[in-house]
């Protein structure tokens, strides 16, 4: 045996642990947003109607923590429980039925930069183009399954969930919404077991709400008969403005489920060839259906996209329409209202913190002179059939 086959352990690379994030987070897959914690899904680099954990968006307020499932126990308690009870990481895979739920989740801080340029006016925090929203397959639990052995006492109205991250991340939810059939406390994402950063071994998956209320890193669920405040309902993640009074001890109104939103699967600003393609996006409504996807080139008609994926509260949905651009420079609008007849605004009421930009987007494409040789059958959407409403 030679002395230098001990050498590396001595000289190990210590970028790997300098790193908050575990996954990597290659710049062709996500985009940075410049905290090392925060990384959105590039929106021309979503394929299918799931978004791969390579590339499913990032939002941590501090480094990924990396538990062990063993020792692992997922608390119950609180003045809303008759009995405070424990479950082991066996405990959940093994004693309740599986719930598997597509869902998808969304910062209320997405789009904030694109909020800033509508204002003119850059928001601190974190900077989210259009990334900040991915879809996933959630297996495990039900969380009123978890709940419900404790013994709910009939005075119990808030269920708060807290990680085991340095903050103990905390947003409190109605019973309600915590008794909801797709309340799930998720074990696996698309078929594999939670990835650390995506809250291994146990995060929460609250539907139609913003991402903040769907916890990772489960360690605790209080439950309460009196109405709970933490910093995530009373400063951060509420609306703080003119048109939202404070509502005390909160600085204005939580924000709770999502507005109805759309997104072009393109990159900002777009290039494309002049020949027939299909444009691709995404539309989500929170708690509500997506009913209708619209889009204008330049200072056309408004005409139907068309939706080609199943209309399910608290998921996206996929639309598509073709287009033969001509050369030059456009502008692509998109809107989508909901089943509640709720369409995307011109523009988005202020807040302080930039949450819920949802206005419709002037993307800005442009379009080059002529298709280079062989180019044509790329994408001819022309000659494939054409939905209702085209
Ligand atoms: N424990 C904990 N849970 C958390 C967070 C956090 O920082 N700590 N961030 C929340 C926010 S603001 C969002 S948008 C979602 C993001 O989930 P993802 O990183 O799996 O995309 O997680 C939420 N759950
Ligand atoms: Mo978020």
């Amino acid at each position: 045996m030679t002395g230098s086959m001990s050498a590396p352990t001595t000289t190990a690379p210590t970028f790997e642990t300098d790193r908050k994030v575990v996954k990597p987070t290659p710049a062709e897959l996500m985009e940075d947003t410049g905290t090392g914690l925060d990384y959105g899904t590039r929106p021309d680099r979503m394929p299918g109607h799931l978004t791969p954990n390579d590339r499913f968006f990032i939002r941590s307020h501090a480094p990924t923590p990396r538990l062990d499932a063993a020792t692992w126990t997922l608390h119950v308690e609180g003045n809303g429980v008759r009995e405070p009870i424990a479950y082991t990481y066996d405990d959940l895979w093994s004693r309740f039925p599986l719930a598997s739920v597509v869902r998808t989740i969304e910062c209320a801080g997405n789009r904030r930069v694109l909020f800033g340029e509508e204002i003119g006016r850059r928001f601190t925090g974190t900077q989210w183009g259009r990334g900040a929203i991915s879809t996933a397959e959630w297996t495990g639990v039900r969380l009123r399954d978890l709940l419900e052995p404790a013994g709910i006492t009939p005075g119990a109205r808030e269920v708060m969930p807290e990680g085991l991250d340095e903050i103990r991340a905390r947003r409190p939810m109605p019973l309600a919404k915590a008794w909801a059939d797709d309340t799930v406390v998720a074990l696996a994402m698309n078929g594999e077991v939670l990835p650390a950063d995506h809250g291994f071994p146990a995060r929460l998956v609250v539907s139609g709400w913003l991402g903040a209320a769907s916890i990772k890193w489960l360690g605790r669920i209080e439950v309460s008969e009196d109405a709970l405040y933490v910093p995530w309902n009373t400063e951060d993640y509420v609306l703080i403005g003119p048109d939202f009074p404070a509502d005390e001890p909160a600085l204005g109104p939580a924000i709770n489920a999502l507005t109805v939103t759309s997104l072009v699967e393109l990159p900002w600003p777009a290039r494309l060839r002049p020949e027939p393609q299909t444009v691709r996006g995404r539309a989500f409504a929170g708690e509500n259906r997506v009913a209708r996807v619209e889009y204008r080139i330049d200072d056309g008609r408004w005409q139907d996209a068309l939706i080609t994926s199943p209309a399910t509260p608290g998921v996206w949905v996929r639309w598509q329409f073709c287009w033969n651009p001509e050369p030059g420079e456009h502008t692509l609008r998109v809107r989508a209202t909901d089943d509640q007849g709720n369409t995307q605004p011109e523009s988005s009421s202020w807040n302080e913190l930039g949450y819920l930009h949802h206005s419709v987007l002037t993307h800005p494409v442009r379009v080059e002179q002529a298709a280079p040789r062989g180019g044509r059958e790329g994408n001819a959407c022309g000659r494939i059939r054409r939905g209702r409403g085209m």
